[in-house]
């Protein structure tokens, strides 16, 4: 185990470090609080990068460097206060950089958001709070000139996640594909029908905006009053569908149990979330979002626990490379989750396209 603290002290931090201690539940990076002398909320947060997944990690802390500015900018210009707790503020090593690699590991330090709460479900009020953020979210990026890097190829790409589970059948390097085969051939049935997005792409219908692409409930910040006070976790905002944002908080949001819950009975996907977070979202987004992206939201509602599936099947068929597991069937788990959660939206395609 490295020493934090003297990782902590490697960025401009003015004040003396107390103590550095675990925070949240990514399944990518490992996030630490910092605690301080004299405060007894943490004052920042220190995160080691996992580097496997984010192999390019210079592109990495460049994006995320200029979109955080690029909000900055939109924030001071609209008189915002209190810029610090609306846009996450990154804190440099003592050598100018925007990140630290201590010869193993990289790291990266960031304030910590004060009096901020985060959930990991929300009601009908916030998922409407949520809808609008998010789709503001979009628009404030909407005229970002300077470009970003790809930072994960084909990222949202469902035809490339699905060619990664056919790759991983075909290895089956661990010996799992007998006992998924269920859900590799419902998977297979719908592979048509979920990969309409890229072939819209294709046909110059559907165009690509800069995205959050990651915007799982827990992700977001609220204040103690319930508005949002920023969107946390940047290392994927990257050019993608809007049906990215749309959809993968509905996944998280709208599900009525967790991601990775074993007893599928409790799963089901939440027509009241559903409708507050799709009216917020239309309002936050009404000044650019297309007819074909509108018209499509339902499918994107549907996509998200789609790829999910794919992606946590592909994982486990390959031995678990990629998502932080607790127990050893645990990508299985997830699996069997999304799956439940995608025929959940799947039946409601007919309600949902009625709504929007
Ligand atoms: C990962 O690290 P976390 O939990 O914010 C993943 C997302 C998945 C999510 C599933 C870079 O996000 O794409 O949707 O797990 N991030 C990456 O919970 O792969
Ligand atoms: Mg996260």
């Amino acid at each position: 185990m490295e020493n934090l603290l003297a990782i902590a002290t490697q960025f401009e931090i003015s004040e003396k470090i107390t103590a550095v201690k675990p925070l949240g539940e990514g399944l990518i990076n490992d996030t630490y609080k910092v605690l301080v002398e004299g405060n007894t909320e943490p004052r920042y947060v220190l995160q080691h990068i996992n580097n496997a997944i984010f192999q390019n990690v210079d592109m990495l802390q460049d994006n995320i460097e200029k979109v955080t500015n690029h909000i900055r900018k939109k924030l001071i210009a609209k008189g915002m206060n209190d810029i610090d707790r609306h846009v996450l503020r990154f804190i440099k090593t003592k050598d100018g950089k925007n990140f630290y690699f201590d010869g193993n590991k990289y790291w990266r330090v960031m304030v910590f958001v004060s009096d901020s709460v985060t959930y990991q479900a929300v009601t009908p009020e916030y998922s409407y709070i949520a809808g609008k953020s998010f789709g503001e979210f979009e628009a404030m990026l909407s005229d970002l000139n300077e470009p970003l890097g790809e930072i994960i190829p084909d990222f949202h790409n469902i035809e490339f996640r699905l060619k990664q589970l056919r790759d991983a059948v075909t290895d089956d390097r661990v010996g799992r594909e007998k006992e998924v085969r269920y859900y590799i051939d419902e998977i297979e049935k719908r592979a048509e029908k979920m990969t309409l997005g890229e072939r819209l792409f294709r046909e110059g219908k559907l165009p690509k905006r800069i995205c959050h692409c990651d915007t799982k409930v827990n992700n977001m910040l609220f204040d103690k009053e319930g508005n949002v006070l920023c969107v946390i976790d940047l290392d994927t905002v990257m050019p993608s569908f809007v049906f990215s944002d749309y959809g993968d908080f509905l996944r998280s949001a709208a599900n009525t149990a967790a991601e990775d819950e074993p007893d599928l009975s409790k799963i089901d996907f939440n027509m009241e979330i559903f409708k507050a977070f799709t009216k917020g979202y239309l309002e936050g987004t009404k000044d650019f979002l297309l007819p074909i992206e509108r018209e499509n939201l339902s499918y994107a509602a549907m996509l998200f626990p789609y790829m999910q599936a794919v992606r946590f099947l592909a994982d486990y068929i390959n031995g678990d490379t990629y998502y932080k597991i607790r127990y050893p069937e645990h990508n299985l788990v997830r699996t069997k989750a999304q799956w439940r959660l995608f025929e959940c939206a799947e039946a409601k395609e007919a309600e949902m396209r009625k709504f929007i």
